[in-house]
């Protein structure tokens, strides 16, 4: 049976903006308020994802979400018609109005924890949807993420699907963002590194004390015990708590994995050394290749604003691997002669290709931002929906779509506009049915 692994990126949404929401994230705060392109954004997104599927990688497209959300906003007390709800929250609560409008589902890498087969205890594979309780605009997404991941998996001999973690700070969960797992094949089964920020429950740990750590230990944990995986396979690393200060707020900011190979920041983790040997003793005796780039080759300041570290790193099938890049990286003089010389060191990465997905670097999401991965055998990707997968015509189709849907500029005070609504609303619909996902939005389950 042959065995692989797929990305599902997310789509980006008809409202997607620069509103400023994440305190932490470098880029979300620098950029508020300038306008967006969400056709420009959906198109970026589409051409990667048409790219890899070229490349004879298995790509499937994930839905975005209803935005703007006005049942948040009634459950905040708005009321009256749709659009009295956005006109009067838009005007006595904007930031909160901004929050319910934000189309950060796109950034799938924090849509869930994904467990493949070849981990867990019952052989099936595990989704937990991401809870995102530390930010408002983000916690808004797990009951409607959990739909969609249910519709596009949507076969119970195959997938086990959780409810999200306690919808509590403890709790904090981000998804795949802070969680990496390292195999030799993707079908073998793998040791899965799940990175947090801070303890939920013990105060006399360090944690970071300028902006929030977003990932709890005791979330990750409980992940792992729902998704059956065993102890001797699981490593839990704290990120070091100077760089979330610095702007890392989830860990593929600063370390990416992909089979053996680990490319990671010396500065990521708080102890590096112990964290590394618990990794080689529970990977066992296999090749693995811990790429560790020091300071003085790339600083923790350039690997933020370059996204080095959020890049894809995908196994080709001629079993080499390549780097998916954003164009950003091409841009920052170090960087970019991190990358140039990269094919020459004695590790499986070969090939570097850059993709610009500037509208999300925007907001601080990269190409790894943008994906959730799903490793799986054949049988697996046959079991699930396969009209979300990416091909010749299905990109065809979606660009009509984003063509026929989508604004070509947007401005946050544009997303009081009722017609916003009616256009998001308009262009779901029709998307689930192209997707084939059934009812998986408020709007359409009244
Ligand atoms: O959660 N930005 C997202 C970016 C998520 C990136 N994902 C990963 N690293 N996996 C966030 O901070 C900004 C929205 C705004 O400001 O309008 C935002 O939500």
């Amino acid at each position: 049976m042959k065995q692989f692994e797929a990305n599902f990126d997310g789509l980006v949404g008809p409202t997607h903006n620069y509103a400023g929401l994440s305190i932490g994230n470098v880029a979300s705060i620098s950029n508020a308020s300038s306008a967006s392109s969400p056709k420009q954004a959906a198109k970026q997104g589409l051409k990667k994802m048409k790219a890899l599927a070229d490349l004879g990688m298995v790509q499937g497209v994930l839905a975005p979400q209803e935005r703007p959300d006005v049942h948040s906003l009634r459950r905040l007390g708005f009321t009256g018609s749709d659009a009295n709800v956005l006109a009067t929250s838009a005007k006595q609560a904007p930031a909160i109005f901004q929050a319910c409008c934000s189309a950060s589902s796109m950034w799938t890498a924090n849509a869930a924890t994904v467990s493949p087969s070849a981990d867990t205890n019952d052989k099936k594979i595990h989704f937990t949807p991401a809870n995102l309780t530390n930010k408002y605009h983000r916690s808004l997404e797990p009951q409607v993420t959990g739909n969609i991941l249910k519709a596009t998996f949507n076969d119970s001999r195959y997938f086990a699907h959780h409810t999200h973690l306690p919808d509590n700070e403890h709790f904090g969960d981000e998804g795949a963002a802070n969680h990496t797992r390292l195999c030799s094949d993707y079908g073998d089964s793998g040791i899965e590194l799940f990175v947090y920020g801070r303890h939920a429950f013990d105060r006399t740990k360090p944690a970071p004390k300028k902006y929030p750590a977003r990932q709890t230990l005791e979330a990750s944990q409980a992940v792992a015990r729902l998704h059956g995986l065993s102890e001797g396979k699981v490593v839990y690393i704290q990120q070091d708590p100077d760089v979330i200060d610095q702007g890392v707020f989830h860990n593929d900011v600063i370390a990416v994995g992909n089979q053996n190979v680990l490319f990671y920041h010396e500065q990521a983790f708080l102890d590096s050394a112990a964290a590394m040997q618990e990794v080689k003793e529970k990977f066992g005796e296999s090749v693995l290749h811990l790429i560790c780039v020091k300071s003085d080759e790339v600083s923790v300041e350039d690997a933020i604003k370059s996204y080095l570290f959020n890049t894809q790193i995908i196994t080709l099938g001629n079993g080499e691997m390549a780097i998916i890049a954003p164009s950003n990286c091409a841009e920052n003089t170090n960087v970019a002669n991190y990358l140039a010389n990269i094919a020459d060191q004695n590790t499986p990465i070969k090939h570097v290709r850059y993709f610009d997905v500037k509208e999300s670097m925007r907001n601080g999401g990269g190409p790894a931002c943008l994906r959730l991965r799903v490793a799986m055998t054949s049988q697996e990707h046959e079991a699930l929906n396969q009209h979300t997968l990416m091909n010749d015509a299905q990109f065809e189709r979606l660009n009509t779509w984003v063509d026929n849907h989508y604004r070509d500029r947007l401005d946050v005070k544009d997303l009081a506009d009722p017609q916003l609504l009616i256009e998001s609303r308009t262009a779901l619909d029709e998307l689930t049915q192209l997707l084939k996902l059934g009812s998986v939005y408020p709007f359409q389950q009244v």
